[in-house]
C-alpha cells in the first residue's frame, strides 16, 4: 500500500496511526500542501479535491476521506480493532470521529482559512479559532462520561486516532486548552503508546530537520 499524506496533516495523521496500530507496512509519498502539491495534476487523478490523504492498495485501487479509509483496514484487518464490537459503543466512537472529522477538522484546513483571508479579507485565525474551541467544548462534553484510560474506554479506538491529531492543530491556532481536562488527560497516555510516536507528524520523512 502506498500512503500520499502530509507530515502535518491530521487526517493523514489518523490514518498513519491506524496503520500503525494495525501494524500494517506501507509506502510513504509526500504531497507537500504548502507548495500546493494537492492541487498538482497527479494528485487531482488520485483525489479529485487534491485533498490528502489517499491510500492506494496494491492492486492500484485509490481510496480518499480517512474515515472511509481506515473502515476499509477495519474490514479486511482483524488486528488491532478500532472500534468496540457492541453496536452501541461504535455509534459512540463515529459520534467522537464526526465531531472532530466534520465538526472542527475542516475549518481549519489551508483551503478553508486562505479563502477566509483572501477571498473575504477575514482574519483567518479569529474564525478558524472560533471553530476549533467551539467543537472541543462539545468534544469534551461528548466524551468525558464514557472515557477511561483513553478517549472511549480503556482501550484506544479511531476516536482516539482523530483527537491527537486535532489537539495540534489547536495549540497551532492557539486555543487555550484549559477547558479540556478530559481530551488533554488522555492525550498524554496515547502519546506514550508506541504506535502514536511512530505517526506524529516530527517522525514523518517529510517533516522539516531540526536545526
Ligand atoms: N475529510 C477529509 C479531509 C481531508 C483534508 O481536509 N485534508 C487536508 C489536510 S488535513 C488537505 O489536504 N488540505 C488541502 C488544502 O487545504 O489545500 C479526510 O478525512 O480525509
Amino acid at each position: 500500500m502506498k500512503l500520499y499524506n502530509y507530515w502535518r496533516s491530521s487526517a493523514s495523521w489518523r490514518v498513519r496511526l491506524a496503520l500503525a496500530l494495525k501494524n500494517l507496512p506501507y509506502e510513504y509519498v509526500a504531497v507537500n500542501l504548502i507548495t500546493g502539491e494537492q492541487n498538482s495534476e497527479a494528485q487531482r487523478k488520485r483525489n479529485p479535491s487534491g485533498a490528502v490523504p489517499v491510500l492506494e492498495l496494491d492492486d492500484g485501487t485509490l481510496l480518499t476521506q480517512s474515515v472511509a479509509i481506515v473502515e476499509y483496514l477495519e474490514e479486511t484487518h482483524a488486528q488491532g480493532k478500532l472500534w468496540p464490537a457492541d453496536p452501541l459503543g461504535r455509534a459512540r466512537v463515529r459520534m467522537l470521529v464526526e465531531q472532530v472529522n466534520s465538526g472542527i477538522q475542516p475549518y481549519q484546513i489551508p483551503a478553508c482559512a486562505n479563502f477566509v483571508r483572501d477571498t473575504y479579507k477575514g482574519d483567518e485565525k479569529l474564525f478558524v479559532r472560533h471553530f476549533i474551541a467551539n467543537g472541543l467544548d462539545a468534544l469534551e462534553k461528548l466524551a468525558a462520561p464514557h472515557a477511561g484510560k483513553y478517549l472511549y474506554g480503556d482501550t484506544v479506538t479511531f476516536a482516539d486516532c482523530c483527537l491527537v491529531p486535532q489537539l495540534l492543530g489547536a495549540r497551532r491556532f492557539e486555543v487555550p486548552l484549559g477547558a479540556y481536562p478530559t481530551l488533554t488527560r488522555v492525550e498524554a497516555a496515547l502519546n506514550a503508546l508506541p504506535a502514536f510516536i511512530a505517526a506524529a507528524p516530527a517522525n514523518q520523512p517529510d517533516a522539516p530537520k531540526a536545526p
